[in-house]
C-alpha cells in the first residue's frame, strides 16, 4: 500500500503538460453549379490564414439556387513532440472565434499525411468522433478528447480536426489558435534513471554516480536485476539495455 500510494506520488510529479498548435490548416468550401456546387465542398484554401471562416450551406431547391454555399475549416496537429513511452493521462482541443455558432460542427480524427481531400471527407462525415447540434460548441472551446481518439492519434503521430459554424471563424494565430493541451506521464522504463523516457548514456553516468555514492540511496528503477542493492551487477544490466 504504501509502495502503491509513492508510485502514485511520483507520477503526478512527473506529470508534464504540452501545448500543441497546428502544422497545416485551410479551408475547405464549395464551388460550382448545382446543389453539389453549393453544399458538396472539394477546394482548399486560406492555407494557414490569421482567421478561417465557415458556413453552412443553404441550397434553395424551388429555385435550383444557392443562397450560401458551404465551408469547413480543418487544421492537423504533429504530435510526434510528446515523449516516447508517454502516458496520457488527459487531452483538450482549445479554440476560439465568433460570429454565428448555431448549428455547430465538430470532428475529429487520428488521420496521418497532409490536408487532403479525404481527410476532410472523413472529418465531415464525423470523422472518428464528432459533436453537432444547437449550442453545442460555444467559445471558447474547450473539448476534451475522448482517450482511444488521442492514443491512436499520439501512435501514429497526428491528430486532425474540423469545425462548421452557422456563419462563423476560428481565430487562427497567436496564443489564441486553435491548439492541444495534453497532459502525459513518462512510462517508468527499468533503468530510465534521468527519467527522460529512454536509455542512454546519462542513465549509465547516473547509476556509476549512485554507485559510487552510496549516501544517494536506493533508487528502485535502477535495480535492474531486483535483488534490493544498487551495484556493479545493475551496471552490468544496464549497459546491456543499451
Ligand atoms: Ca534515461
Ligand atoms: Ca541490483
Amino acid at each position: 500500500m504504501k509502495k502503491y500510494l509513492l508510485v502514485l506520488l511520483l507520477s503526478n510529479l512527473y506529470a508534464d503538460t504540452i501545448i500543441i498548435y497546428s502544422e497545416e490548416s485551410a479551408e475547405f468550401y464549395a464551388s460550382g453549379d448545382g446543389q453539389s456546387g453549393c453544399c458538396s465542398p472539394g477546394f482548399f484554401g486560406s492555407f494557414n490564414q490569421s482567421s478561417l471562416s465557415t458556413r453552412h450551406c443553404q441550397w434553395w431547391s424551388q429555385y435550383s439556387q444557392c443562397g450560401v454555399s458551404a465551408q469547413y475549416a480543418l487544421w492537423r496537429f504533429d504530435l510526434t513532440d510528446i515523449p516516447e513511452n508517454s502516458i496520457i493521462i488527459n487531452a483538450n482541443v482549445l479554440a476560439q472565434g465568433g460570429g454565428n455558432w448555431i448549428q455547430s460542427f465538430m470532428s475529429i480524427s487520428d488521420d496521418t499525411g497532409s490536408i487532403s481531400i479525404d481527410m476532410a471527407s472523413y472529418l465531415i462525415s464525423g470523422g472518428d468522433w464528432s459533436l453537432y447540434g444547437q449550442g453545442v460548441i460555444t467559445s471558447p472551446v474547450d473539448e476534451i478528447i475522448p482517450h482511444e481518439i488521442i492514443n491512436s492519434s499520439y501512435e501514429g503521430g497526428q491528430f486532425c480536426l474540423m469545425f462548421r459554424f452557422y456563419d462563423g471563424y476560428i481565430t487562427n494565430y497567436g496564443v489564441n489558435a486553435p491548439r492541444l493541451v495534453i497532459t502525459y506521464d513518462l512510462q517508468n522504463i527499468m533503468g530510465d534513471i534521468n527519467d527522460d523516457g529512454m536509455i542512454s548514456i546519462l542513465d549509465i553516468v547516473d547509476l556509476i554516480n549512485s554507485i559510487l555514492n552510496e549516501n544517494l540511496g536506493y533508487i528502485e528503477i535502477a535495480d535492474i536485476n531486483f535483488d534490493n542493492k544498487i551495484d556493479i551487477f545493475d551496471l552490468i544490466h544496464l549497459t546491456e539495455l543499451l
